[in-house]
């Protein structure tokens, strides 16, 4: 794997404040293509996938942007599929209701999905308390939420998930991540054991299966990371994210990568995407030494 793919998902429909759009723009100016490069990677940058302005839009209560999202996610889904075996994409977002085509998109048979998030992105349209779509993606991919979703992207076993960083589950939310039988790492996990552990048991867990990590700027702590939508207390160190990424760099299994929810308008001064980019390097198996 020396190639890596590019491509970037400027939308913020499935999103509740504006702003995540300008998120792809912020890690290209935060230099991921230089940095790959560095790292000895053929890098091409696909552009983007088109997706309509909110403003020549009208919303329409909850579910909003429904048919936007599902086509901008399906272009993504296609674009993924037409790449050739062996490349490595990263997604730039955006906001993370486009996961739901990146994940189906690089899911060929079984793939196990690292969910990287302060949130779960469990909720269907009865359990979500906002309507927003950016927090439905995971259970879509299960197979769970609205029918024209769910056709156009269910893709992986529950089971396959793991879940890390999480500290914010709506009620609805947690009772179908028991169900569903969803791997959760909270904060709390993250305190108790440490990220190293979790990350040889997520490993462990999902033994066997080629991987794709969605990373959710907001799992970091927000004091390190501002710039987000729905930013939550008590994230991830800087260190903690960085090893999370070595262990899962060193396994040699992941294989597509998501960058998600970076906000430019609430950020200061591009810190939070140049945070992202610093992660991506190091799963992509930068090292100090
Ligand atoms: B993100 C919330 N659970 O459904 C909801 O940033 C927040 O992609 C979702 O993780 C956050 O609206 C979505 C309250
Ligand atoms: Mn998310
Ligand atoms: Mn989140
Ligand atoms: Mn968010």
């Amino acid at each position: 794997m020396d190639r890596v793919a590019i491509l970037g998902v400027p939308m913020d429909l499935g999103a509740g404040r504006r702003g995540v759009d300008m998120g792809p723009s912020a890690l290209r100016y935060a230099r991921l293509l230089e940095g790959l490069e560095a790292l000895g990677f053929w890098v091409e940058d696909l552009g983007d996938v088109r997706v309509p302005l909110a403003e020549t839009l009208r919303r329409r209560g909850g579910m909003a942007y429904l048919e936007e999202i599902r086509q901008a996610a399906l272009e993504l889904k296609e674009r993924l599929r037409a790449l050739p075996e062996g490349v490595f994409p990263i997604v730039l977002g955006g906001d993370h209701s486009l996961s739901m085509g990146s994940v189906s998109g690089v899911a060929r048979g079984r793939v196990g999905v690292l969910w990287v998030d302060a949130h779960a992105d469990f909720n269907t349209p009865e359990t979500s308390p906002s309507g927003n779509i950016h927090g439905m993606p995971l259970a879509v991919l299960s197979g769970l939420g609205h029918p024209r979703l769910v056709e156009a992207f269910a893709a992986v076993d529950p089971k396959d998930i793991v879940l890390i960083g999480v500290r914010s589950v709506d009620p609805g939310e947690a009772r179908l991540l028991r169900e569903q039988g969803v791997k959760v790492y909270t904060m709390h996990e993250v305190d108790r054991l440490g990220v190293a552990r979790i990350a040889e048991e997520a490993l462990a867990h999902l033994e066997g299966l080629s991987l794709h990590v969605s990373l959710d700027a907001d799992v970091l702590d927000p004091a390190l990371a501002p710039g987000v939508g729905t930013p939550v207390p008590g994230g991830l160190s800087y260190r903690e994210a960085h090893l999370l990424m070595e262990i899962l760099a060193e396994s040699g299994r992941v294989k597509s990568l998501d960058l998600v929810e970076v906000n430019p308008v609430l950020d200061e001064r591009n810190r939070t995407a140049e945070m992202m980019v610093g992660l991506a390097l190091s799963l992509l198996g930068k090292r100090i030494l």
